[in-house]
C-alpha cells in the first residue's frame, strides 16, 4: 500500500516534470534518478528529437486510449440487456467500415512520418571530429582512441573502491576509466563485440547500438553539455552482463586536450589483462547494505 501511495505521488510530482522539462537537480542528468517517470534527461539532438518524438507519441495513445474507453462506456450503459432488450440486426456499415479502416491509417502515417525522419537522422553520421572505438567484452568495455593510437580498458568498481571517492559513483554504474569526448563535438562512435553481442547504449545520449563480433557498427553523438553520462551494455551477454557500465565524460576543449596528453602517456602500450573484474561481480553476489544508494 505505501509503495502504491509512492507512485502515485511521484507521478503526480513527475508529470509536470515530464511535460515542461522542468528545472531538476544538475545531479540528475546522466543517469537514472530514484522514482523517475520517462526517459533520461536529454543531452544530444538526437536525444531531444527521441524525447520530443516520446511526448508526441503519448499524446496520440492517450488519445486513442479515451476514445476506446468512451465507446466501451457508450456500448456498456446503452447497449447492455436491460436498456436495450431488442438489439439491433444491422451489418455492413459502409460508411462506418470505410472511416475504421482510413483513420488507422491516416494516424499510422502521422506517426511513421516523424519516425524516419528521426531515424534517418540517427542513421546518418554527420562528419566528425572524434572517432571513438568502444569493443564489448565478457564482460567490460574496451575504449580506443585510433587518431591517438591507445586503447584502455573500462571496468566496473566495486563498493570498496566506489565508496572511497567523493562523492561515490554511483552503485553499478562507476568505472575505473571513464570514455572522455569534449562538448559541442560530433564524435563517431564504433562498436565492435570481442566474443558475444553486447550493445552499447547510452540514454541520454539516445544512442544503442549492438556489438556484434566481425561486424562494426558506427553510430554518433554530440553532447551539448559537461557532464558524466552513463549506460549500461543492453544485450544479455553472459553472466556479469548486467555489471559492465558505460561511463562517458563530456568535457571542455581544453579539459579533454589534457586527458588525451595523459591518456596517451598512461596508456601507451596498452593495458594488462583486467583481474578486477571478476572481483567485482564476486562483490556485486554479496548481500548489499547500501542498495538503496
Ligand atoms: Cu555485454
Amino acid at each position: 500500500m505505501l509503495a502504491l501511495l509512492r507512485v502515485v505521488a511521484s507521478a503526480a510530482m513527475g508529470f509536470p516534470v515530464m511535460f515542461l522539462n522542468g528545472v531538476a537537480h544538475a545531479a540528475d542528468w546522466g543517469k537514472p534518478v530514484n522514482w523517475q517517470l520517462g526517459l533520461q534527461r536529454s543531452a544530444t539532438p538526437v536525444m531531444d528529437w527521441v524525447a520530443s518524438f516520446h511526448t508526441h507519441l503519448l499524446f496520440i495513445i492517450t488519445a486513442i486510449t479515451i476514445f476506446v474507453l468512451g465507446l466501451l462506456v457508450a456500448v456498456i450503459v446503452k447497449f447492455n440487456a436491460r436498456a436495450n432488450p431488442t438489439p439491433s440486426k444491422t451489418t455492413h456499415h459502409t460508411l462506418l467500415e470505410v472511416a475504421w479502416t482510413v483513420v488507422p491509417v491516416a494516424i499510422l502515417v502521422v506517426i511513421a512520418v516523424p519516425s524516419f525522419r528521426l531515424l534517418f537522422y540517427q542513421q546518418d553520421i554527420p562528419p566528425s571530429d572524434l572517432t571513438v572505438k568502444a569493443t564489448g567484452k565478457q564482460w567490460y568495455w574496451s575504449y580506443s582512441y585510433p587518431d591517438s593510437k591507445f586503447e584502455f580498458d573500462s571496468i566496473m568498481l566495486h563498493d570498496a573502491e566506489r565508496l572511497k571517492m567523493q562523492p561515490p559513483p554511483p552503485r553499478l554504474l562507476g568505472v575505473d576509466n571513464a570514455m572522455w569526448v569534449p562538448v559541442n563535438k560530433v564524435v563517431r562512435v564504433q562498436v565492435i563485440g570481442a566474443e558475444v553481442i553486447h550493445a552499447f547504449a547510452v540514454p541520454s545520449f539516445g544512442i544503442k547500438i549492438d556489438a556484434i563480433p566481425g561486424r562494426l557498427n558506427e553510430t554518433w553523438f554530440k553532447a551539448t553539455r559537461e557532464g558524466t553520462y552513463y549506460g549500461q551494455c543492453s544485450e544479455l551477454c553472459g553472466k556479469d552482463h548486467a555489471f559492465m557500465p558505460i561511463e562517458v565524460r563530456v568535457v571542455s576543449e581544453q579539459a579533454f586536450s589534457a586527458w588525451l596528453e595523459d591518456a596517451k602517456k598512461k596508456y601507451a602500450g596498452g593495458q594488462p589483462a583486467p583481474g578486477s573484474n571478476a572481483l567485482a561481480a564476486a562483490d556485486l553476489a554479496e548481500p548489499q547494505v547500501d542498495n538503496k544508494r
